[in-house]
C-alpha cells in the first residue's frame, strides 16, 4: 500500500509514538496535575479537545477536580493548584495570553512538542512530547500522545491498546468516506473530547461537513439533519438504540468496538481517505497554519 501525503504517514507511526508516550508517563504525568490538585486544562483547536477529554479522564481516575476551557475564553475567576496549557507548536497567541492571566501562586505546567518554544519558556513546569511532534499542520499523533501518557499516568493499562492498534491501522476502514457528504462524531464521557476532534480532522482535511455532540443529544435536534448521505460514527461504548434511531433516518451508523482512541485514529483515517477522494491534499489543508500567531 502505497502511503502519500505526511499526515498519513504521521497517523501510522501512532503505535510507536503511544509506546514512548506510555513510557514517559511515571516522570511525565506529574506535570499534570498532583494527585489531589484543583487542576484546569487549557488549548485551542484540536488541544482544546484534548483539554476537554483529559479533564474527565483526570478527574474519573480520582487525581482530583479538573475543570476544562478554551485558552482564549478562559477569565481568571475559579481557584485551581495549577492551570496546564497544551500546545503542541508552544507558540499558539491565545495560549501564551492564557498563561499571563494565571493568578500568582498558580503552577503554570505546560505539554508542548517543541522544547524552548515560547510556551515551554513561559511555563513552570514543562513536559516535552517531541517524538510526537508532527510537521503536519493537521495534528494526528501529538494530541493521542498526550491523551495515551495521561491515561497511563493515571493508572490505566494501556498494553492492550497499543497490541491492537497496529492491526486496525493495517485493515481497511469500516466505510468508504466517499459515499457521504455528511459526518457525524459522537461521544460520552471522555470520548466526547475525541468526537470533537474527529470532527475537526474531517474539517481541516477533507474541508467537509461534519458535527459533533454528546451522544445522547443528538436526538434532542441534531438528527434532524441526518440522511442517506449522514455516516453517523459513535465513540465509546455502544448505545443500541440511539444507533437504531440514527439508522432509521437512512444514515449509516458506524460503531467499531475498539478504545476510543482507536476509534479517533479510524476517524483521522477517515479524514485523510475523504480528502483524498476528493482530490484534496491533506498536507495542505485550506486557510490554515501549523498554529495561530496573532500580530
Ligand atoms: C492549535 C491549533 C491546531 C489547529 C490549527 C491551529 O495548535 O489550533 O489545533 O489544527 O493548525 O493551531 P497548538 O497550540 O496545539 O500548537
Amino acid at each position: 500500500m502505497s502511503i502519500s501525503t505526511i499526515t498519513e504517514r504521521e497517523i501510522r507511526s501512532q503505535p510507536e509514538v503511544w509506546a514512548r508516550a506510555v513510557a514517559l508517563a511515571p516522570q511525565g504525568a506529574p506535570v499534570l496535575g498532583r494527585r489531589g490538585e484543583r487542576v484546569l486544562v487549557l488549548g485551542c483547536g484540536t488541544s482544546a479537545f484534548v483539554a476537554e477529554s483529559l479533564a474527565v479522564l483526570r478527574e474519573r481516575a480520582g487525581q482530583g477536580e479538573t475543570d476544562a476551557a478554551y485558552a482564549s475564553e478562559w477569565t481568571p475567576g475559579r481557584t485551581y493548584d495549577r492551570v496546564v496549557v497544551i500546545s503542541r507548536s508552544g507558540t499558539t497567541s491565545e495560549v501564551l495570553e492564557a498563561l499571563d492571566r494565571v493568578p500568582a501562586g498558580t503552577v503554570r505546567a505546560a505539554v508542548v512538542g517543541v522544547a524552548g518554544s515560547p510556551v515551554d519558556d513561559a511555563a513552570d513546569e514543562t513536559l516535552v512530547l517531541d517524538f510526537a511532534n508532527e510537521e503536519s499542520v493537521v495534528q494526528t499523533r501529538f494530541p493521542t500522545a498526550v491523551l495515551a501518557l495521561a491515561r497511563a499516568g493515571f493508572g490505566e493499562d494501556l498494553a492492550p491498546v497499543l497490541a491492537r492498534v497496529a492491526d486496525v491501522l493495517a485493515a481497511p476502514l469500516p466505510a468508504d468516506p466517499s459515499r457521504f457528504e455528511h459526518f457525524v462524531f459522537l461521544g460520552r464521557s471522555w470520548s466526547y473530547g475525541l468526537a470533537q476532534e474527529a470532527a475537526l480532522k474531517i474539517r481541516e482535511a477533507a474541508q467537509a461537513w461534519s458535527e459533533s455532540y454528546p451522544a445522547l443529544d443528538y436526538r434532542h435536534g441534531p438528527v434532524a439533519v441526518a440522511g442517506e448521505t449522514s455516516l453517523v460514527t459513535l465513540f465509546g461504548e455502544a448505545e443500541p438504540e440511539l444507533s437504531a434511531d440514527v439508522e432509521r433516518t437512512g444514515a449509516t451508523v458506524v460503531h467499531e468496538d475498539l478504545d476510543p482512541l482507536i476509534q479517533l485514529v479510524q476517524a483521522q483515517r477517515l479524514a485523510v481517505a475523504l480528502a483524498g477522494a476528493r482530490g484534496l491534499d491533506a498536507d495542505a489543508p485550506r486557510h490554515l497554519t501549523r498554529s495561530v500567531v496573532l500580530g
